[in-house]
């Protein structure tokens, strides 16, 4: 696995979470996105080399919206970069780790993607994520 990619981090307001962390970082967000599949709203920081981003329930029956209601705000995820997510599934796989999907789905940013089970990796979701790249 090569750098993290980004921290995920659930909020329950989008709009004010955005303000909040333009104050903070000093930055704008650069980026929103609507991922209809995970249904989440999310928004994007850079801080140097890092990346923030922010993650809002759009239903009630989504990944985020049932982590705010057990957990409350929070660090959602920490994702990794990887260049070959297929290979690196693989690998996971056979090293006995729990993978949430059998094959790479679109994320947010341009990004194939594949999340880690927090049961097996000490309490914590873990996300691979690959740029897609445009030929
Ligand atoms: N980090 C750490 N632990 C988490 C977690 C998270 N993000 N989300 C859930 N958990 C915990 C639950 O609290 C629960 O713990 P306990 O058993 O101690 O109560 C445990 O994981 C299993 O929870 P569950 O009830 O069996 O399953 P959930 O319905 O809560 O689903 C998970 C958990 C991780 C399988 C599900 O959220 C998932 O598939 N996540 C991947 C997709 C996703 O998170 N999408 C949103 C982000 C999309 C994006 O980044 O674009």
């Amino acid at each position: 696995m090569n750098k993290i990619e980004h921290i995920g981090i659930a909020v329950k307001n989008l709009t004010n979470s955005i303000d909040i962390y333009q104050k903070l970082l000093n930055t704008d967000c650069y980026k929103t996105e609507l991922v209809a599949s995970e249904a989440v709203n999310t928004a994007f920081f850079k801080t140097g080399d890092n990346k923030i981003e922010l993650l809002a329930a759009t239903s009630p029956d989504s990944a985020i919206a049932k982590f705010l209601e057990k957990k409350g705000e929070g660090i959602h995820h920490i994702a990794f970069a990887v260049d070959d997510i297929l290979e690196e599934m693989e690998r996971l796989r056979n090293e006995g780790f729990v993978l949430l999907n059998d094959q790479p789905k679109k994320g947010a940013d341009n990004k194939m993607i594949c999340f880690v089970h927090p049961k097996e990796t000490n309490g914590v979701l873990m996300e691979l994520c690959q740029e897609i790249k445009w030929v």
